[in-house]
């Protein structure tokens, strides 16, 4: 019998089920035939895995018809480049954006399981720092939901952020490998490996034209392995790409060395090779000039340049002529600035592009986003280390830097002072890359991130560069998801607010201002505390669990979580608690009003200040916790290992928002909004959105304190922190207190540092200078809390007044004035 081929059919598979009866059957069998455990005694990760898998396979087939669509239409495309994507858990997003939480939920209490239980099983994935990181998994959620046709590049760090693990009050890191149980919400993309250079040197040769033409040689080079996360829309079927690199050997072993018997040698290359993408850099707000972190900005810049540069070559072959219009590269700060002179490497030295074409293109597709002030979190890289480890690049930068002062100096001749002002290169001292002139240069589009921050980019950091292209700076003010922040977290709330207003609010966050009317209503606010108040003691049983403080019930939840750093001041919140103490003990017992302050957030681990300031927060929590005379008053607590999903449930449980930055430094601040969204008052400074949330919720429901950022800039050279300790007794006998070492008995001298920076007048922070102001305007908090209608009124307005705060906003005017990408529609 001649053999015969098999008829080729079509097999198209029939799209999956959305209820809870198709859910079921796909997750047992995940369950029983992918992972092979027994139904009766599976465990919670298997569970979580099995419905993961079920969940990840309606991802997919919505992720196709996005990619379809997107590739059909042939439009303009961006590209989110950050070395942070702070995702926190996926599983519960997933369910609300698809529309399947009810499924999900009816399934499992059939199975007689809790979803809450199988939520908790997943890890965090915890790829960045803070802010920025978590604003840049906010926006990808928006741009899904918006229907924008926006991947994301990032690192798929082996190891995230460390977890933070408190002993004896201080803090120890902890190496979070998140991935040891399998992550199963990413899929491998073998097939698109990147080939990325290291070292070697620059070398000039005549192509087959006789053109001359550079080359980057003897290079070491590294693989980077591509994984894609799946990213839906808020059930509009559009599912986006997060993409992040993962580094791997190009060769596994050397094998002349392994068969000499040089086992260790061999694989140390594998080794190296690996480092790149092994662990999240865990400064916040400081560069370190570490070698390898510039190698992880290097390897995601080329990856994902040569990825879209890849996919451009394979539809429109070597004719670049149209690449500006159809694609957008945002840089989420300098971090992935390198992209300005890789774009321009592969385009002369891999596609042949003349200098003027692929300048023209690369300045006419990078957007760079600055999220900082601070001098010491400006990035400079050293042209030493440049020259060594990427010598093409360096070059490439030199020229862009020779033709950009070339330009400056027809414009300002003689001006020698504005050259060395402006140019890439710092000289000086060891010569160095100013990576945030390079991205300012390389850019069409320069924003910052509330307007207090962009008109300080434009006076000052950026004054000369401002004069020079002033149409080039923008204002982005952040937000925040509020399918995460308020659907998600808050369900109470959620459901509260639908049954006032209805479901619109849902799709439009800025309809919020509908419930303003319902603040007058006394049933409406009486369900709005009790909505709040079943969530703040899901939050005193988290605080018990996790530091053995027990809450006091019904007292006002102050809380300061985010990063520890002196800008941000937890410091004054800590003397302000040390205050309330010392009335209780002085006799004033009956004017404090009672309070839980929690205390949440990490310590980069080589900031010595911040580390102490841990401590000082948990000796005090632990004098005052400890002492009868507080009972009912006063309880302090710092929760451990601050995260995207311990957020998720403090942000519904909180009364006060602490934003207590010294003015001018906190660039924007976005957990303060996830506050005002949940209902929180905020107490703070005039400071990055601070400002935007006052004049949303109006001045006269915002506990305002403290210097602004003018006087701030007044006091510089001649501030006097004597002064305000003279003028203000109660501060006084605070500082007596931490002097006489009353919370430190058995630990002399270790509060010491603290006493010193802020008694001292170099204190950049100027924490005394607001403390009188900060403890008259939580005074008001204190008394208005005593008046629960006012309260729960105001609490009702800074929700209804939170709409602008969606990152849905932010995105539309990122598309408005910057990307001009047209919204995918997707049709049933
Ligand atoms: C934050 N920045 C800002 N940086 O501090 C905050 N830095 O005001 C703002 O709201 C937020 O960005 C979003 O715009 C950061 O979070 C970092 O995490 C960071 C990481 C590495 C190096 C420097």
């Amino acid at each position: 019998m001649p053999s015969q081929r098999p008829r080729k059919t079509a097999c198209s598979l029939p799209s999956l089920g959305m209820d809870a009866s198709s859910l079921c059957m796909d997750t047992r069998h995940y369950l029983l035939r992918t992972l092979g455990a027994e139904e009766s005694a599976s465990s919670g990760n298997s569970v979580y895995t099995a419905l993961a898998m079920s969940l990840r396979d309606r991802l997919i087939e919505r992720w196709k018809t996005t990619q379809k669509k997107v590739a059909a239409e042939n439009g303009k495309r961006t590209f989110y480049l950050s070395l942070e994507f702070l995702l926190g858990r996926t599983m519960g997003n997933t369910l609300l954006n698809l529309g399947l939480e009810d499924a999900a939920r009816d399934m499992l209490t059939q199975e007689h399981r809790k979803l809450t239980d199988l939520l908790e099983v997943e890890p965090d994935a915890g790829l960045g720092n803070g802010g920025l990181g978590r604003l840049a998994a906010c926006f990808l959620d928006s741009c899904a939901s918006l229907g924008l046709p926006v991947t994301g590049y990032g690192i798929r760090y082996d190891y995230g952020m460390f977890r933070q693990e408190i002993r004896g009050g201080e803090q120890l890191e902890e190496p979070d490998h998140w991935l040891k149980n399998g992550y199963p919400w990413e899929l491998k993309r073998p097939e698109r490996v990147r080939r990325i250079h290291f070292f070697g040197r620059s070398d000039t040769y005549h192509d087959a034209h006789g053109k001359m033409r550079q080359r980057w040689v003897d290079t070491h080079d590294v693989l980077a392995v591509p994984y894609d996360i799946p990213i839906p829309g808020y059930r509009n079927d559009v599912v986006n790409t997060l993409r992040l690199w993962r580094a791997a050997a190009t060769v596994i072993f050397d094998l002349g060395e392994f068969n000499a018997g040089a086992y260790p040698e061999a694989v140390a290359a594998k080794n190296s090779a690996e480092h790149i993408s092994m662990v999240l850099y865990p400064n916040d707000s400081s560069e370190n000039g570490k070698e390898l972190r510039l190698r992880q900005q290097y390897f995601l810049a080329s990856a994902s340049l040569q990825d879209v540069v890849a996919d451009w070559v394979a539809v429109h072959g070597e004719n670049f002529r149209d690449f500006a219009e159809h694609h957008c590269f945002q840089l989420n700060d300098t971090h992935p600035s390198c992209a300005v002179p890789e774009l321009m490497r592969l385009l002369m030295d891999e596609h042949s592009l003349s200098w003027q074409d692929a300048w023209d293109i690369t300045s006419h597709t990078m957007a760079y986003t600055n999220h900082t002030l601070l001098p010491e979190a400006l990035e400079r890289w050293s042209v030493r280390l440049f020259r060594q480890l990427l010598p093409r690049l360096l070059e490439i930068i030199l020229e862009i830097n020779g033709r950009f002062l070339q330009e400056v100096a027809r414009h300002a001749p003689g001006d020698t002072d504005l050259l060395r002002r402006l140019s890439i290169i710092e000289e000086g001292g060891e010569q160095m890359v100013r990576m945030a002139h390079l991205a300012v240069v390389g850019s069409f589009s320069v924003n910052g991130v509330a307007t207090l921050h962009t008109q300080l980019l434009r006076d000052e950091l950026f004054a000369d560069f401002h004069r020079l292209w002033p149409k080039k700076f923008n204002n982005k003010t952040n937000g925040v998801t509020p399918r995460r922040w308020l659907q998600w977290a808050n369900p109470g709330l959620r459901d509260l607010i639908t049954e006032r207003i209805g479901p619109d609010w849902k799709y439009d966050l800025e309809r919020l201002r509908d419930l303003a009317a319902a603040a007058d209503d006394a049933g409406f606010r009486k369900r709005w505390a009790e909505v709040r108040r079943v969530n703040k003691k899901r939050l005193a049983a988290l605080v018990h669990q996790h530091t053995g403080v027990t809450f006091i019930s019904e007292a006002l939840v102050d809380v300061q979580v985010k990063r520890i750093h002196e800008y941000k001041r937890q410091l004054l919140n800590a003397l302000h608690v040390i205050h309330l103490y010392d009335r209780i003990k002085r006799g004033e017992a009956a004017e404090v009003t009672p309070r839980n302050v929690l205390f949440a957030g990490k310590a980069a681990p080589g900031y010595f200040m911040a580390k102490r300031i841990i401590k000082f927060i948990n000796n005090i929590a632990n004098v005052i916790n400890h002492d009868p005379d507080t009972e009912g008053l006063l309880r302090v607590s710092f929760l451990p290992d601050y995260r995207v999903s311990l957020m998720e449930q403090i942000c519904a449980a909180t009364d006060l928002s602490e934003q207590i930055s010294t003015a001018g430094k906190e660039a924007s601040g976005t957990g303060n909004m996830k506050f005002m969204m949940n209902g929180a008052l905020t107490i703070g400074t005039l400071d990055g959105a601070n400002i935007e949330i006052r004049d949303a919720v109006g001045p006269e429901h915002f506990f305002l304190f403290g210097l602004n950022a003018q006087e701030v800039g007044q006091q510089r050279g001649h501030y006097n922190p004597q002064i305000y300790l003279q003028a203000d007794h109660d501060l006084q006998r605070v500082m007596d207190l931490i002097q006489s070492g009353y919370f430190n008995a058995f630990e002399p001298g270790i509060f010491d540092p603290i006493i010193h920076a802020v008694t001292h007048p170099q204190d950049p922070w100027m924490v005394l200078a607001d403390f009188t102001s900060y403890k008259l305007k939580q005074r008001e908090a204190a008394e208005l809390w005593h008046d629960q209608t006012e309260w729960q009124r105001l609490s009702i307005l800074n929700t209804a007044a939170s709409g602008v705060f969606s990152s849905d906003r932010t995105i539309a005017q990122y598309n408005a004035d910057i990307w001009h990408l047209k919204p995918l529609i997707m049709t049933p």
